[in-house]
């Protein structure tokens, strides 16, 4: 059986465009869990579960529930070590590159191995790029690092090579949750021409229309919290 990396990368060979739903283990609805998943749309390919503040215990609770509804392949999106759970099928192993502060860089690291070494859930490390959404962000607030803003293109195209460089599988370009001002599409080209790994989009996306230039602007997988969970997303 294919990893979940292999597959994502046979799906981008094969032109198919991934969107993630972000699941947020703290507002998530366990009794709702299964009209939450019916109401999203068709195209969605993979679930990524967590926050910047949630528990390990929901969590935990969190996917167990999704996992009775969906087939979907769940992936930990963890804000810190405490909620890794052996329960999901992969997780984005994130380094926060566009900061600078160690525990985002390789504490938070070393605290998660001895829960990662004894599961078999698949570890995708992931070179992660806060930036610029126009309010501060809650991985701002949490990481205590500032985001790269949006004009300084050449800092993000060479943040996303360093990751590459770093062998990081996958760049996330991250506007924060709720941002004002999603990632624009120059970024998303540049990086998309600069890089040779998948490109993971996120932050402030609330519409179809807008997904879809995202995608067009080079985007792998483009991912959506907010919009899903408040049921506010423009078709
Ligand atoms: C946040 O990129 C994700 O980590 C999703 O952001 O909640 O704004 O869709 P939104």
């Amino acid at each position: 059986m294919n990893s979940i990396y292999e597959n994502i990368l046979q799906d981008i060979s094969n032109r198919k465009q991934l969107l993630a739903v972000l699941i947020d283990p703290e507002t998530f609805q366990i009794e709702n869990g299964s009209l939450f998943l019916k109401s999203l749309p068709q195209q969605v390919t993979h679930l990524f579960v967590g926050g910047s503040t949630s528990e390990n215990n929901k969590t935990s609770d969190t996917i167990q529930c999704l996992k009775k509804c969906s087939k979907l392949p769940l992936i930990l999106f963890p804000g810190d070590a405490k909620q890794i759970t052996s329960t999901a099928n992969a997780i984005l192993f994130l380094s926060l590159l566009s900061g600078r502060n160690p525990e985002y860089l390789i504490e938070q690291h070393l605290k998660a191995v001895p829960i990662l070494k004894n599961t078999h859930i698949e570890i995708i490390p992931t070179g992660y790029i806060l930036i610029d959404g126009g309010k501060e962000s809650a991985v701002e607030r949490v990481s205590k690092t500032k985001p790269i803003a949006q004009n300084q293109i050449k800092k993000i195209i060479n943040t996303a090579l360093a990751g590459q460089y770093l062998g990081k599988k996958l760049i996330y370009l991250e506007a924060g949750s709720g941002a004002l001002h999603r990632v624009n599409n120059k970024i998303i080209s540049e990086v998309k021409k600069a890089v040779q790994i998948p490109l993971l989009v996120g932050g402030g996306i609330t519409s179809a229309k807008e997904l879809q230039e995202v995608f067009n602007a080079g985007a792998d997988m483009v991912v959506i919290g907010t919009a899903f969970e408040t049921q506010t997303f423009e078709m």
